[in-house]
């Protein structure tokens, strides 16, 4: 079966490399022929809606906005007033469509937060998830043979360089003192929720993740998607959240191999090294060698909540064994 469609898709792939030099001569009004297409709906369950994000790679579109092949973010109406919030930000836009070009590998810097149509504060308790789909229809490229991987981002990485350190906290000393719903400074509150303030509490959650101390575990898009429905879970909402204001940030990159655990672009020993480095571990939250479990994502225990380190990882770690993203020949 997996053959039968390994051979389809490397049919249609070549299709597509037609399709590339005759453009619309080949595929016609067949929008999709030329695009990967991937799609995450942030899922907060009932009475509440939940709204979903697309991330397309196509001939047509740019890295910046694009008139035709991008979506702005707008609130949705429905019979509820609460929904969720999933938008990536390219410079001046929201965006719920983003659209790059085919051979992007440009990473996408998703938010996530809540949306009440009146901008009330939002009271919740309630299961969250993301649910990641790459939909059939645009199975005639499903972004190749590029990795897809999603992390979240560290609420402290407030320019969103990847690092938290000085540039950070002086965006934050910046707003201390202040009160507002927008604030960068605002991360967190006496309930670890962006309360409107610029405190103690914000001090206290940046230090925590000082030199990027907090580790957050890597999703393979694919792997989430064949072993797990494409969930990826979230901790719940709990609290009272400021409508609009992140929680959560994520980054979708397609430009990392889930083996690449120091994220230099090759699979090597020294990826090696610091998987062996977690082997065995049972007494840590998270650890970078927690990369897959029996669901294709990283696992935990059920009663420690620790990371589990076990064969599930180390055989897909040698799965990425020696690639290296400047080389396409070794994907
Ligand atoms: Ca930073
Ligand atoms: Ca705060
Ligand atoms: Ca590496
Ligand atoms: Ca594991």
């Amino acid at each position: 079966m997996k053959k039968t469609l390994e051979n389809i898709l490397n049919f249609v792939k070549d299709k597509v490399k037609i399709g590339v030099i005759f453009g619309s001569l080949v595929f016609g009004g067949a929008v999709y022929g030329n695009t990967g297409k991937l799609e995450i709906i942030n899922s907060i369950g009932n009475p509440y809606g939940s709204q979903s994000h697309a991330t397309v790679h196509r001939i047509e579109a740019t890295e910046g906005y694009d008139d035709i092949y991008d979506h702005e973010y707008g609130f949705m109406s429905g019979p509820t007033d609460v929904f969720s919030k999933i938008i990536s930000k390219i410079p001046g836009y929201e965006l719920d469509v983003d659209s790059r070009p085919l051979d992007s590998n440009t990473s996408i810097n998703l938010e996530l937060s809540l949306h009440s149509e009146n901008g009330q504060p939002i009271s919740i308790t309630s299961g969250n998830e993301l649910i990641c789909n790459l939909p059939l229809e645009y199975l005639g490229y499903d972004f190749g043979s590029k990795p897809i991987t999603l992390q979240q981002q560290d609420l402290s990485d407030l320019n969103k360089d990847g690092k938290v350190d000085f540039h950070d906290f002086a965006i934050l000393a910046n707003d201390y003192g202040e009160t507002g719903n927008a604030l960068a400074g605002d991360i967190s509150g006496e309930y670890n929720i962006s309360d409107g303030h610029v405190d103690f509490y914000d001090v206290a959650y940046f230090s925590g993740g000082w030199l990027n101390k907090r580790v957050y575990p890597v999703y393979d898009i694919r792997d989430a998607n064949e072993f797990n429905n494409g969930v990826i879970p979230l901790p719940g909402l709990d609290g009272t959240y400021i409508s609009e204001k992140p929680y959560s940030n994520f980054q979708l990159r397609f430009d990392r191999f889930l083996s690449d655990l120091n994220d230099d672009g090759k699979v090597d020993f020294r990826d090696y090294a610091l998987f062996a480095g977690g082997w065995g571990k049972k007494d840590m939250e998270n650890h970078i060698a927690n990369i897959s479990g029996s669901n294709g994502i990283p696992d935990y225990n059920n009663v420690t909540g620790n990371a589990i380190i076990d064969g599930y990882d180390l055989g897909r770690f040698c799965k990425g064994w020696l690639k290296d993203i400047t080389d396409p020949n070794t994907w």
